[in-house]
C-alpha cells in the first residue's frame, strides 16, 4: 500500500478533498497521460480512467483537463475509474497549446521545481533558456538549471558562467548522467513529499537523468548512435515515477519550442536584470533604444535585450487574440439571446 504523502499528498489538497469528496471517491495522482485516457495512482495501486460524460461537459476549456502531476477524484468501475474532479493546482507549468488556437496546455501541475535540462555539448542556447524561465517562473515552481553531458565538453565551467548572466536568481548545476558527476547536488531538490519535473529538448538525456535518480533503467532513452542527434523522440509520454527513497519525478517528452502563455511575471522575473537598472535610467518610460541616460542599453548584451522584446511582443500579441476570442464567444452569446428575444416577441404578437 502506497502512502499518499508518498506520492505528494498534503493539508493543502486535503482541505479541498474534504470540500467536494463524494460517496465512493478516491484521490488518485494523475501518473501518465495518454492520448484519451489516463494512468492514475492512489493508495490501493494503479488503474486506468477516463474523465466522467459530466466532468467533459463541465469542463470549461482545454486547461480544465488533468495533467500529469494533478489531483483528482475517481470512482472505481470493474478496474477502471472515472475521473470526477481535479483538485485546484498549487502550480502549473502551462505553454500555449500547437496550432492556431488560443488554449492553455497544462503540461503538469503540482510540482515544486521544474528542472530545464541542456546539454552541454550542442544544445546550449542563452535565448532558449529565457523562455524556458518565464514559463518557469509563472508556474509559481522553482526554476532549476541542468546543464547535462558535462562529459561530452572541454570546458563546462565556461559555459556554465555564459548561461549563468542571462539567468539571475537560478540554481545552475552541471552534471553528468553518463559518469554521475554533479548528481549529489541534485538530490537537495527530490525529497519525500516533493515533486520534481525535467523540460528540455529531446536528446539532452532527460531519461538518462531520471534513470539515474531512480537507479533503473525504467525510461528508455535513445541510442545516439544508431540516429541522428535530432532525430526521433525517445519519450513519447509524460510520466511521473515515485523514488524508493520518497520523493516524486516526472519524464517529459522533449519539445521543440515552448510557447509561452500568460507569462507576463515571469518574464519579469527572467529579466530581473533589465527592470532593475531600468530604474536608472534618464527617461522613465525610456524604451532602452537611443535615448540619452539609458542604463540598460550598454549592460545589457543586445540579443538578451532583443529577446526580451521579442519575447514580451509575443505576449502581446496572444493577449490581442484572447481578447479577439473571448469577443466572438460574447457575440454568440449575445446572438443566441436576441434570437431567443425575436422569437419571443414573436410568439407575443
Ligand atoms: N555522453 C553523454 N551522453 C548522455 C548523457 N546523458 C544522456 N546521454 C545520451 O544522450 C542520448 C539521449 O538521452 P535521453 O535520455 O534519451 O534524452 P531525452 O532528453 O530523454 O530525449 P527525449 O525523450 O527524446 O526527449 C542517449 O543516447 C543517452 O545515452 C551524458 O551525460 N553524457
Ligand atoms: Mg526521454
Ligand atoms: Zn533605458
Amino acid at each position: 500500500m502506497v502512502h499518499l504523502s508518498a506520492l505528494g499528498w498534503n493539508s493543502y489538497f486535503q482541505e479541498h478533498w474534504e470540500s467536494i469528496v463524494q460517496p465512493g471517491w478516491e484521490p488518485v495522482r494523475v501518473a501518465e497521460q495518454q492520448k484519451e485516457s489516463y494512468r492514475v495512482v492512489g493508495e490501493t495501486g494503479e488503474i486506468t480512467a477516463e474523465v466522467s460524460g459530466r466532468f467533459r461537459h463541465t469542463a470549461h476549456d482545454m486547461s480544465a483537463f488533468p495533467a500529469v502531476g494533478d489531483w483528482a477524484a475517481v470512482s472505481s468501475h470493474g478496474g477502471r475509474g472515472l475521473i470526477r474532479a481535479v483538485l485546484p493546482r498549487r502550480t502549473k507549468l502551462s505553454r500555449k497549446a500547437a496550432g492556431l488556437r488560443t488554449d492553455e496546455q497544462v503540461l503538469v501541475a503540482n510540482v515544486d521545481a521544474v528542472l530545464a535540462v541542456t546539454s552541454l555539448n550542442q544544445d546550449l542556447s542563452a535565448r532558449r533558456m529565457e523562455r524556458y524561465l518565464s514559463a518557469i517562473w509563472e508556474s509559481g515552481a522553482q526554476p532549476v538549471l541542468v546543464l547535462n553531458k558535462a562529459d561530452l565538453c572541454p570546458n563546462p565551467r565556461e559555459a556554465a558562467a555564459e548561461i549563468a548572466a542571462v539567468a539571475p536568481g537560478v540554481n545552475i548545476h552541471v552534471v553528468s548522467a553518463a559518469t554521475g558527476e554533479g548528481f549529489d547536488d541534485l538530490g537537495s531538490y527530490i525529497g519525500p513529499g516533493n515533486t520534481v519535473v525535467l523540460v528540455g529538448s529531446s536528446g539532452v538525456g532527460k531519461s538518462t537523468i531520471i534513470n539515474r535518480l531512480l537507479d533503473s533503467n525504467v525510461q528508455s532513452t535513445r541510442d545516439i548512435r544508431s540516429s541522428d542527434e535530432t532525430g526521433r523522440h525517445a519519450t513519447t509520454y509524460r510520466r511521473l515515477f515515485m523514488l524508493p527513497g520518497g520523493g516524486v519525478l516526472i519524464d517529459t517528452p522533449g519539445i521543440r519550442e515552448l510557447q509561452l502563455w500568460d507569462a507576463g511575471e515571469g518574464l519579469d522575473e527572467t529579466f530581473e536584470d533589465i527592470g532593475r537598472l531600468a530604474a536608472e535610467c534618464r527617461f522613465r518610460d525610456c524604451q532602452h533604444e537611443t535615448e540619452p541616460g539609458c542604463a540598460v542599453r550598454d549592460a545589457i548584451g543586445a540579443s538578451r535585450l532583443e529577446s526580451y522584446r521579442k519575447l514580451k511582443r509575443e505576449l502581446q500579441h496572444l493577449d490581442r487574440r484572447r481578447d479577439a476570442a473571448a469577443q466572438s464567444e460574447q457575440k454568440k452569446i449575445w446572438k443566441q439571446r436576441n434570437k431567443a428575444l425575436r422569437i419571443f416577441y414573436k410568439e407575443r404578437e
